[in-house]
């Protein structure tokens, strides 16, 4: 009996040795459990908006339009930077809150404006490096209620999202902050903070401001912001962050960017540069922000627009290598949409009307195809679907299916078969040239009955 109790104690120990370092991995006070980022792997394109004190000044101000090489700071086209960029005297542009009245303003518009074009989550500029709060905030007075509108923006914007099902999150500028008397500016911009003063802005606004999100919106994410010359967010800080966001809420996520230099394995998924796409699979969940113009904020003279096909491709393009789209708005000062975005919003929701099965619940497929042809897939059944975006106009193409069958090989939402013949473990695929005259961006559907 003794010997009996014995063994099952030993066999015990060596469940609980083999168990523990899996359920180390979820105990840990930094990370978050891995199932919790289902939801944003599934989502595939998001909604990103950069709205603020910035956007009344559209770009311009006193003459000057950015970029503007002849002030040392002035090469960019970003317009939420222009406080900095083109030289605006503190007072002066704090005083911009006196004017921030956005009549405009409809949450419930925007956010069905994103729902159409195919978007199912999104992420706004909480606070971005003005240090100007969007929300009703207690920490500071530098917020919405000190403007002529004097409402939450956030608190509906939230709203919004719960009622038409988008996930939300928001942007919050932890190490940039040109308002706190201790706040940090970019290193060509003195004021330098010392280590003391740093931190006492990061323990009187940054820390507070982010709880405060956390406890009043219950967000979804966090969109965190640095680049490599953050040199105040040091590994403390930055656990000390994701400490705070993992005591007040179990599900919300944290991006990459919480620290450029040293993400360290605490967050739940990689934020790519401005605009760049991965050329390959990546395997830890990741997006690209990404913007329709140059800037983010609101910049009436950026007139670099991208067409919807090129920005279809960059959907299409992150999808194939298991990533999403995260796509800016820079709305204008009234509360609304530029006509341009809209186009272009709801261009894309057209397109994925017909064509979104080859986006949600796909995975990215492990072949080789040229540049401009994207492959995702969904498994159903006994049947696999390939998806095939094509970005570009091709005559013939070719893929390295194995023993793979083809059942079927047609044009998504139109129907026409396309043709198809096998060459060893290759198949090649004939495509008509009318497939192009009728749509930009075309998607061939490939049923293939999957042999064990
Ligand atoms: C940052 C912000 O400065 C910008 O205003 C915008 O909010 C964007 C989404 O994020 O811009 C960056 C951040 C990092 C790099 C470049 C621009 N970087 O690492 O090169």
């Amino acid at each position: 009996m003794q010997k009996y109790a014995i063994s099952i104690s030993i066999l015990f120990v060596a469940l609980s040795l083999q168990i523990k370092p899996l359920s180390a991995q979820t105990e840990s006070p930094l990370s978050l459990d891995p199932a919790k980022v289902e939801w944003f792997k599934e989502a595939k394109f998001g909604m990103f908006i950069h709205w603020g004190l910035y956007s009344i000044l559209e770009g311009s101000y006193n003459g000057r339009t950015l970029p503007d090489t002849t002030l040392k700071n002035g090469r960019s086209w970003y317009a939420e930077w222009i406080h900095t960029r083109l030289e605006i005297p503190v007072k002066e542009y704090q005083g911009l809150a006196k004017k921030f009245n956005p009549v405009h303003f409809d949450a419930e518009a925007w956010i069905k404006e994103a729902k159409n074009a195919g978007m199912r989550y999104f992420v706004i500029t909480s606070k971005h490096h003005d240090g100007f709060a969007l929300w009703n905030s207690k920490v500071s007075d530098y917020d919405i209620m000190n403007t002529p509108y004097k409402k939450d923006i956030l608190a509906q914007l939230v709203n919004a999202c719960k009622k038409h099902g988008l996930k939300y999150g928001f942007y919050y500028s932890h190490w940039q902050d040109w308002e706190h008397p201790c706040g940090a500016w970019p290193v060509w911009m003195p004021p330098v903070r010392s280590e003391e003063q740093f931190e006492r802005y990061w323990q009187e606004k940054c820390l507070p401001q982010v709880k405060e999100l956390l406890v009043e919106f219950d967000p979804d994410l966090l969109w965190f912001d640095t680049w490599f010359e953050e040199h105040h967010i040091n590994p403390k800080r930055r656990d000390e962050l994701i400490a705070l966001v993992r005591q007040n809420s179990s599900k919300c996520l944290i991006n990459g960017r919480i620290s450029f230099s040293d993400p360290g394995e605490n967050i739940d998924f990689l934020e790519m540069h401005d605009n760049s796409y991965p050329k390959e699979i990546l395997d830890k969940p990741w997006q690209t922000p990404a913007t329709m113009t140059h800037s983010w904020g609101w910049h009436a003279k950026d007139y670099n627009w991208k067409s919807s096909s090129r920005m279809i491709g960059y959907l299409m393009n992150n999808a194939s290598k298991g990533g999403n789209y995260l796509l800016n708005i820079g709305p204008k000062p009234d509360g609304t949409f530029p006509a341009p975005a809209i186009q272009r919003l709801r261009e894309i929701g057209a397109w994925l009307y017909t064509n979104g099965e080859a986006l949600y619940g796909t995975k990215p497929v492990k072949i080789d195809v040229e540049e401009g042809v994207y492959l995702t897939q969904k498994e159903e059944k006994e049947e696999t679907y390939l998806y095939i975006t094509l970005t570009e106009p091709l005559k013939e193409l070719e893929l390295k299916l194995g023993n793979n069958t083809i059942k079927s090989c047609s044009l998504l939402g139109i129907g026409m078969d396309i043709p198809y013949s096998n060459k060893g473990k290759s198949v090649i695929i004939k495509i008509p040239e009318r497939v192009f005259s009728g749509c930009s961006i075309p998607v061939i559907k490939i049923i293939l009955s999957r042999n064990t």
